[in-house]
């Protein structure tokens, strides 16, 4: 699935699933480019979602983009994605070179300040097979990053997910961890996190 040497880069799960994290992996200069051009090109929308039959704003904004013949239904809403833009595909190409995978899609969060976030979740629609693998980038703030043993609450694991930084979710990791961004009145300014994956 994914090629990252095992003695640089370990598994930061002690069971059930596996993740890696690869720091800088964009250069300070690319990451700054991608940062500004997705800011401005990206059509970001407001999502949201009901909770007890009342009807909130998701605390960040969304985009959807990617093939068009692979729609996405995630909080129950079934999203068609918009065409890929080139820097998207740029980003695509350069996360190929570590992830022998065609990737469908890729799901963008903009986090406006540290006030914005996401819940504990696991990426577990069935529209992405049975393990699947995840692979996350950020741009701009550095961001807390949690994961949590769904059976056993005190297995957990935290990590800073830095500008130009990618993640690797891969294996069995989400049907036994959930992950989330929690909130922080540290970080005033925004992040740009893109999740790219393979609709089935
Ligand atoms: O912002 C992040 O790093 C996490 C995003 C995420 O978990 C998701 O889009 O499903
Ligand atoms: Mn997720």
């Amino acid at each position: 699935m994914i090629q990252i040497s095992e003695n640089k880069y370990q598994n930061l799960l002690p069971k059930d699933g596996e993740v890696f994290y690869l720091p800088d992996f964009f250069t300070k200069e690319e990451s700054k480019v991608f940062y500004n051009a997705l800011l401005q090109n990206i059509e970001w929308q407001q999502d949201k979602i009901k909770l007890f039959g009342k009807t909130h704003d998701v605390p960040r904004l969304t985009a959807l983009y990617g093939n068009a013949d692979k729609p996405y239904t995630y909080s129950g809403i079934t999203m068609k994605p918009t065409a890929w833009l080139p820097e998207l595909l740029e980003i695509k190409k350069k996360i190929e070179t570590v992830a022998q995978v065609d990737f469908t899609t890729v799901l963008l969060n903009l986090y406006r300040t540290g006030k914005d976030s996401m819940g504990w979740h696991s990426d577990d629609e069935k529209e992405l097979g049975l393990n699947p693998l995840i692979v996350s980038v950020s741009f701009g703030a550095t961001r807390i990053f949690k994961l949590q043993h769904n059976n056993n609450k005190s297995l957990r694991h935290s990590l800073e997910l830095t500008d130009g930084s990618l993640l690797v979710m891969q294996g069995q990791t989400q049907h036994f961890w959930k992950h989330a961004i929690p909130k922080t009145s540290k970080i005033t300014e925004p992040r740009i996190n893109l999740t790219f994956r393979v609709i089935q």
